[in-house]
């Protein structure tokens, strides 16, 4: 344990050690709620996304309304694999101290059906939702399994338990980061660290504006029905990881209220 780490007690009135949460995608939506769910729950922080600005904010109003935490930041795209490399390396000591690491990244894009996708879109979401999620969180589960602590959470998806005409690709990812978590689990049994996967329906975040290339179009998805938030997720999130040691949540499907399920005509409109 490093000396640094205080002491404090946790929600079950037991001591526990200040922990550091590993965020990636953490500049907006579920990833920016997390950082801030855990930054309330005494976790120290470090942040990765692609917008350095945003996560210099996070930062400093982070730090200042929770003074006993420390929060770091760095840009970087986990589809860049020889970015990554070097920021791994370069970072090892500090990869070395995280206890929880969320694979928050990940994104989709369009909803043609097979028969029109666009390769560089089918790209885009293995580059990031698989490749970026395993080149990033490969090294930080070895060092979680050497030191025999820790908490994988993995964004998952609904979609990644049922697919729907036009979500081909981006459920295949999102199955395969179920898979991925799965395996971890099962692989890392005796090493006493803890896997969750988080399977949301529908969030309000920049996915619908990412996925559809228009914030008008986006706006719609969500129209007429009360969507899960950000900080729905996170505090799913938080739960999770505050559960005693020996409480793995495998996983969790959440959808909101006004959502039956994935597809056209599962979602109840106010209209
Ligand atoms: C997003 C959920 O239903 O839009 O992961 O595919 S859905």
């Amino acid at each position: 344990m490093s000396p640094n780490r205080k002491s404090k007690e946790n929600r079950n009135g037991k001591k526990s050690v200040k922990r550091v949460a590993l965020i990636t995608g953490a500049s907006a939506g579920i990833g920016l709620a997390c950082a801030r769910r855990l930054a309330k729950d005494g976790c120290s922080l470090v942040l990765v996304a692609r917008r350095l600005e945003a996560l210099k904010k996070l930062k400093s109003s982070l730090e200042k309304a929770y003074p006993g935490i420390s929060v770091k930041v760095f840009k970087l795209n986990l589809a860049d694999s020889a970015d990554v490399k070097v920021w791994q390396k370069e970072h090892r000591v500090l990869l070395e101290s995280v206890d929880i690491l969320i694979n928050n990244a990940g994104l989709a894009k369009g909803t043609d059906k097979i028969q029109d996708l666009q390769w560089s879109d089918a790209e885009a979401m293995i580059e990031v939702n698989m490749k970026g999620l395993l080149r990033f969180a490969l090294p930080v589960i070895k060092t979680m399994a050497e030191k025999k602590s820790g908490h994988v959470v993995n964004l998952g998806s609904v979609a990644g338990r049922w697919v729907y005409p036009g979500g081909s690709v981006y459920c295949a990812t999102k199955f395969a980061v179920r898979a991925l978590g799965e395996a971890m689990r099962q692989d890392l049994l005796g090493r006493n660290v803890r896997v969750t996967n988080i399977e949301p329906g529908m969030v309000n975040t920049e996915f619908s504006t990412v996925r559809l290339g228009n914030k008008d179009l986006a706006d719609k998805v969500y129209e007429k029905m009360t969507p899960l938030s950000g900080d729905d997720i996170a505090e799913s999130i938080s739960w999770c990881v505050n559960l005693p040691p020996h409480v793995n949540v495998q996983e969790l499907v959440i959808y909101p209220t006004d959502q039956a399920h994935v597809g056209v005509g599962m979602v109840h409109r106010n209209i």
